[in-house]
């Protein structure tokens, strides 16, 4: 089943990720809210952004902040009512933008009422909600591991049996296998899409699917025996034959460790699945031989090498979601580009390297404003769970790195690097809330903040700007193939979109010195033009010889 071009609305759009808890707290309790979100609806419109994705905002005891979902129906009172989100919705709409929420489905809360009941009571109706294995020879029933380290099993000790959980012991992984289970999904998401929400995110969705017999991995940690599982595209396909396709939502859908081809299968453009997929191996360049927990630098060659198999795998295939930065990532400008001397223009320039390629590009809060990685210097400093358990793993009970070597390399890797209040002002706690807030604020946002952005006719929120009104305007970024121009170069990365009748080249210096390339043959000079660079003296000529400044980015558009 095709969609009408409406309906295909989001892919020119730009989407925007917030992270409630970080983003604004209307009161004085120290963490976001939805009221605060509602207050800032004319900034996001300001920015031009088409919709908002909101992580999670559900009854929750918060141990993953919020992907651990107690009542799916209910919205947790840290941050409002039920009313509130409606409010929201409704506000939303009325500036012209659209709500995707969260769905957390791969596993609940362990606070679940459905786990509550079959904890403990293997005749429970809810038993087999979830997924029980006996004990092997005494211990857990096979050596998968937790994505937050340890074992991937917790004993249930009334019943001596062993429940799964990919993720935290307090996140119990739901058993799709169970046909109640998934009317249970499909009545969730029905609740919200009847409410007028716009679309969905569903986290981790492409582990719903386990292999049945569970067995030992020699080789690994387990995911290849539930990633892109034996039947996770039927499950989607009859959720999105239910659901989603009866609403016309609009689905993206988090896929942990996995393959072009499936990412094929899941965004197909017969819309039998997901409308578009997130894939994360372009953020697994600073992972040695995939290991995230050591400070490591970028491998730029197998950074421009993945985005290629990418944008070439999905071209007329499927869609993408481009993306650098989100809740579980380190901010991308202290991860690839320079968080110092040349902040704004990297961050610029990293916009520009996704924002131009084809997919559906998403700006996590702060991004569009440059904002850094905090560099904290204590574990007192760390809130999340994955961050927390690692240290207590690799400092204390593995004894692998020093204390001061794991805070070196959370300072690189924490996901609370992207968790750092939104820095709005300069004043206290950055205009993020009037009390301290759960996590400390990064120590540059009395210059680095939306107020200050917004005044700089020439700071990255007007870049940022200016690339989703691209992403309107041109068509060949929507509809162009790719092609890597340098995959050879040390220092640029640049990329041709072409379509029947324009041509877009996008060249990026990812370094501090100046990178040179001569632009590909047959480029008609005399019709490009410059649409978009990040240092104001542009020379308005092109030449064929291209000589980048430190972190430049040069957009250039030829029309036939
Ligand atoms: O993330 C899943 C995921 O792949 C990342 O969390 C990654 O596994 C983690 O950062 C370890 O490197 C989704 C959500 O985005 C994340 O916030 C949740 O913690 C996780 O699922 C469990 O719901």
């Amino acid at each position: 089943m095709t969609q009408s071009a409406d309906k295909l609305w989001w892919k020119k759009a730009s989407i925007y990720q917030i992270y409630p808890k970080s983003f604004c707290d209307s009161g004085a309790k120290g963490t976001g809210d939805i009221q605060g979100i509602i207050s800032k609806l004319d900034y996001l419109k300001h920015l031009g952004i088409d919709a908002i994705w909101l992580t999670p905002i559900y009854e929750s005891p918060m141990i993953d902040n919020g992907y651990d979902i107690s009542d799916y129906y209910a919205i947790n009172p840290d941050f409002g009512t039920m009313a509130d989100f409606d409010q929201l919705l409704a506000e939303a709409h009325e500036h012209g933008i659209r709500i995707i929420m969260d769905i957390v489905v791969n596993h609940t809360s362990t606070e679940h009422k459905w786990f509550q009941s079959a904890l403990g009571d293997k005749n429970s109706p809810y038993r087999d909600y979830y997924i029980w294995k006996d004990p092997i020879n005494g211990e857990a029933p096979n050596n998968w591991e937790s994505k937050f380290g340890g074992n991937a099993w917790e004993l249930d000790e009334a019943t001596g049996q062993y429940y799964l959980h990919l993720f935290a012991k307090e996140q119990a992984d739901l058993n799709w296998e169970n046909p109640k289970v998934r009317e249970e999904v499909k009545d969730v998401i029905s609740f919200w899409a009847e409410k007028g929400i716009d679309g969905f995110r569903l986290d981790v969705i492409n582990l719903i699917s386990k292999q049945q017999d569970f067995p030992n991995d020699d080789i690994g940690d387990g995911r290849r025996f539930y990633t892109d599982g034996p039947k996770v595209h039927q499950y989607l396909q009859e959720i999105s034959e239910a659901v989603f396709q009866k609403y016309g939502s609009v689905t993206v859908g988090e896929m942990s460790s996995t393959t072009l081809e499936h990412c094929q299968q899941y965004s197909s453009l017969d819309n039998k699945e997901l409308s578009m997929v997130f894939n994360f191996h372009h953020l697994k360049v600073d992972y040695p031989n995939g290991e995230k927990w050591t400070k490591a630098p970028f491998n730029f060659s197998q950074l421009k090498e993945i985005f290629n198999h990418w944008q070439t795998g999905l071209n007329g295939k499927g869609w993408g979601a481009l993306f650098w930065c989100n809740h579980d990532q380190p901010r991308i400008v202290s991860r690839l580009g320079n968080d110092s001397e040349y902040r704004v223009e990297s961050a610029k320039m990293l916009g520009a390297v996704v924002h131009m390629m084809q997919g559906t590009p998403y700006i996590y809060q702060g991004e569009e404003i440059g904002m850094t990685n905090p560099g904290y210097t204590s574990i007192e400093q760390y809130r999340d769970v994955e961050s927390t358990n690692m240290y207590d793993i690799m400092v204390n009970r593995d004894k692998v790195v020093t204390h001061d070597e794991m805070i070196a390399i959370l300072a690189q890797k924490s996901r609370d690097n992207s968790r750092t209040p939104m820095q709005w002002n300069a004043s206290e706690f950055a205009g993020f809330s009037k009390a301290q807030p759960w996590l400390e604020v990064a120590s540059n946002y009395p210059a680095l903040n939306a107020e200050a952005a917004v005044d700089d006719k020439n700071s990255v929120f007007y870049f940022y700007k200016q690339l989703i009104q691209l992403r309107k305007d041109v068509d060949v970024i929507t509809t162009g193939d790719y092609q890597d121009l340098y995959p050879e170069h040390s220092a640029i990365f640049g990329y041709k979109r072409q379509s029947e009748n324009q041509t877009l080249i996008c060249l990026n210096n990812f370094y501090a010195d100046q990178a040179e390339c001569t632009l590909p043959v047959g480029t008609e000079l005399s019709k490009a033009k410059v649409l978009l660079s990040n240092y104001e003296d542009q020379e308005l000529a092109v030449t064929k010889q291209q000589v980048l400044r430190p972190y430049e980015t040069r957009i250039l558009l030829i029309e036939s």
